[in-house]
């Protein structure tokens, strides 16, 4: 199984609802790149990053594409069926920008499973359940408005909720956290993600005065070592999220004991086969993640429902798809939807969804 010939596309999500906050960003629309891969016979498989705009991680759409573009060609007569060699090959066009390569991993993933008849889950090891949990992220807001959305998703089933905190003031932070455990208590677990935005002392500050709520704190300030820093003054449980940069970061932050679990983008650590790694060494250290990613459409979330689908579920802490801000699916004949605050996998083979391509126009290159 040979790739033939590869097509990218660009593609605008405007954020539905929007602007979406985040401690260091405000997000209004988001420029997703997808990139097909035609093999021998002609059978196509898709892939796709969307970074959340140029500031939330290193990582940003221009970027993405001027990536792909330099390691597209590397990639034409390319094996498949070798997924592993096939990151290698990769590495060889280009040293990191893995959230770039992510999306030829999965694009391999889904054309090795349309062509063998089998789902992703089932390449990578076999599904352990047929829906997951997906959970809902808020954005920065007011503690009256987040507590009114948390009532509204608690309703609708979700059981996890991250609340976003970071970039202002701490007091501010404090209150929405508390508004909105009065509000659901234990209803849905609760997650307060800083996004690097909280000094060392003010998640201390957040810690502290929210003793007597069980909430995880996700990535709450910039650096691993400002973590360390506090780690054993907290009164919580810690996830990493944008400092979990790649596999050996992961190992050596479980090495050091310096987090309870993870929230884990698929783009970022490079695509499903270093996702699938990741997933054993969190099994094996008993430690939780998430399977999720930045932002994009149905193709990076149906790659996200198939890997989760492979967790043992009581290391699965959720799914975050960005369906709920983005109107419209790529498939509406298969749909990536949470219905319940779950996920189905869905249905076929490959990642079984297949977008209907004249949404994204003319490829913006091909090879
Ligand atoms: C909630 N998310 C999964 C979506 C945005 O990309 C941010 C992210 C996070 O957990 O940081
Ligand atoms: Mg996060």
């Amino acid at each position: 199984m040979r790739v033939s010939e590869i097509h990218v596309y660009s593609h605008a999500l405007p954020v539905k609802d929007g602007p979406y906050v985040m401690a260091s960003t405000v997000v209004h629309e988001l420029q997703t790149t997808l990139v097909k891969i035609i093999d021998e016979t002609g059978t196509a498989g898709w892939g796709e990053t969307c970074p959340v705009g140029p500031v939330y991680a290193p990582a940003h759409a221009a970027g993405a594409l001027a990536a792909i573009k330099e390691i597209a060609p590397g990639l034409i007569g390319a094996d498949i069926t070798g997924l592993r060699a096939f990151q290698r090959l990769m590495d060889k066009r280009l040293n990191g920008h893995a959230y770039a390569k992510a999306a030829f991993d999965i694009a391999a993933h889904d054309l090795l499973g349309k062509r063998t008849g089998l789902c992703v889950a089932d390449l990578l090891g076999g599904a352990m359940t047929g829906k997951v949990p997906s959970y809902f992220a808020s954005g920065v807001g007011s503690p009256e408005d987040i507590a009114r959305i948390a009532k509204d998703k608690a309703d609708q089933g979700f059981k996890r909720m991250q609340i976003k905190v970071g970039g202002r003031a701490v007091d501010l932070d404090i209150e929405t956290i508390r508004k909105v455990w009065e509000t659901v208590g234990t209803r849905m677990r609760l997650v307060a993600d800083g996004n690097r935005g909280w000094t060392s002392q003010e998640a201390l500050r957040v810690s502290r005065s929210c003793l007597d709520i069980p909430i995880v704190l996700e990535q709450p300030c910039n650096t691993i070592e400002e973590i360390a820093r506090i780690r054993h003054q907290l009164g919580h449980g810690v996830y990493l999220d944008e400092s979990a940069t790649d596999i050996s970061a992961v190992v050596r932050a479980i090495g050091d004991g310096i987090c309870d679990g993870f929230g884990m983008k698929l783009t970022r650590i490079g695509g499903l086969q270093p996702m699938s790694v990741f997933r054993d060494i969190c099994e094996a250290a008993a430690l939780p993640h998430t399977c999720d990613d930045s932002w994009g459409g149905d193709i990076i979330a149906a790659a996200c429902v198939q890997i989760a689908a492979t967790v043992h579920p009581k290391f699965l802490e959720g799914v975050w798809v960005a369906q709920p801000f983005i109107e419209g699916n790529y498939d509406s004949r298969n749909p990536v939807s949470i219905v319940d605050g779950h996920l189905k996998v869905p249905d076929g083979p490959g990642l079984g969804v297949v977008p209907d391509e004249d949404l994204f126009g003319a490829p913006v290159a091909s090879f």
